[in-house]
């Protein structure tokens, strides 16, 4: 068996910026072995005082829009700036189709060859809880590790976004020109999150139709009420082909960074992020709290099946299994 590092260790070799180690805190965390999670969250509770001063962006869109091609030269950019970058992607499909969306073209090959950038795919769907996984503790670990800026690319397909919402300080939305049906398949309520939009592929014969879909999108989100943070969303282009426009999205997101800092809306943001870290990690500690008693489970799915065909209510059903679980753990 290969040898467990200590915590101390991994909080040595995060500190100094050791990939390997990071890399292999980033597994630890993504275990759903109690064992490790027990040393995940100790990990978590060394490293907590160096995490945060940073900016954290959520990309989205949909299948296809460029969301790789661009992060690659965003992120190429970003290096050039002498900054560290990290890249987490969620993918919600992976749970079904093996990460087929995601895992096997990143299409950031000479980004992962960056020594200033770390880029991991996330495999999301093998964990117990909500839609982003561990993704949280991915970003905490690698700020840790001296990252500045974090990327979480998740697919616009709608399942993840609100999670990744929730994990962010700067939401970004990748949207195409001119593909008729202006909003694509991505809902209203996406629109409504995004801190900035921007047009990809703005290049050759689609300038013209790119400039045409960014004035029709600022028209669109300023019909929106403002955002609570006071932030109007802006609504650029971009090419990665061309490399035109990728300074101006770093921009706008320091320009938004500025104003959240001082309206108070960046800290205010992710305090309720904390609170809600710490709810869901409660609910993932109990859900395998009772994974520990397998005649919970047992009857749990018993009672699926009663409850499903109507031979008992839901909520006594939720009841008898309270009550098996306090039985449990007086016996335990
Ligand atoms: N002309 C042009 N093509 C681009 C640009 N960016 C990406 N593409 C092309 O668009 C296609 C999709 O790009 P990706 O970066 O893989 O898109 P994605 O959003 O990551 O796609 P998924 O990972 O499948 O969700 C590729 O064939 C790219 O070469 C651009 O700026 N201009
Ligand atoms: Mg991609």
């Amino acid at each position: 068996m290969k040898q467990r590092l200590t915590t101390e260790e991994y909080a040595a070799g995060i500190a100094s910026g050791d990939r390997v180690i990071l890399a292999k805190a980033i597994s630890l965390a993504e275990s759903s072995l109690p064992e490790d999670q027990h040393q995940s969250a100790e990990l978590l509770a060394k490293l907590n005082p160096k995490t945060g001063d940073t900016i954290r962006i959520g990309i989205t869109g949909v299948p296809g829009v460029g969301k790789s091609t661009f992060i690659e030269v965003f992120g190429k950019y970003i290096t050039s700036l002498h900054k560290k970058i990290a890249v987490l992607t969620v993918d919600p499909s992976s749970q079904l189709t093996k990460g087929s969306i995601l895992g096997d073209k990143t299409r950031m090959e000479e980004l992962s060859k960056n020594p200033l950038a770390f880029i991991r795919p996330s495999a999301s769907g093998n964990t117990l809880g909500g839609t982003t996984g561990r993704t949280r503790e991915c970003i905490l670990l690698c700020e840790a590790a001296g990252y500045e800026v974090i990327i979480v690319e998740t697919v616009g397909v709608g399942q993840s976004e609100t999670g990744v919402k929730n994990l962010v300080d700067f939401f970004l939305l990748l949207m195409l020109a001119g593909a008729g049906d202006e909003l694509q398949g991505i809902k209203k309520g996406i629109m409504e999150m995004a801190d900035a939009v921007v047009i990809t592929k703005a290049d050759g014969d689609n300038i013209k139709r790119a400039k045409a879909a960014q004035a029709d999108f600022q028209h669109a989100l300023n019909l929106f009420t403002e955002n609570i943070s006071g932030w109007k969303p802006k609504v650029l282009t971009s090419s990665a082909l061309t490399n035109t426009g990728i300074k101006e999205v770093w921009a706008a997101i320091l320009s938004f960074k500025d104003h959240a800092i001082h309206s108070g809306y960046f800290d205010l943001q992710r305090k309720e992020q904390r609170v809600t870290a710490f709810r869901e990690s409660f609910e993932q500690l109990l859900r395998s709290e009772l994974e520990q008693f397998p005649e919970i489970q047992k009857k749990s799915s018993i009672l699926e099946k009663e409850v499903a065909d109507w031979k008992i209510s839901a909520q006594e059903a939720a009841q008898q299994l309270l009550e098996l679980y306090r039985q449990s753990i007086k016996k335990a």
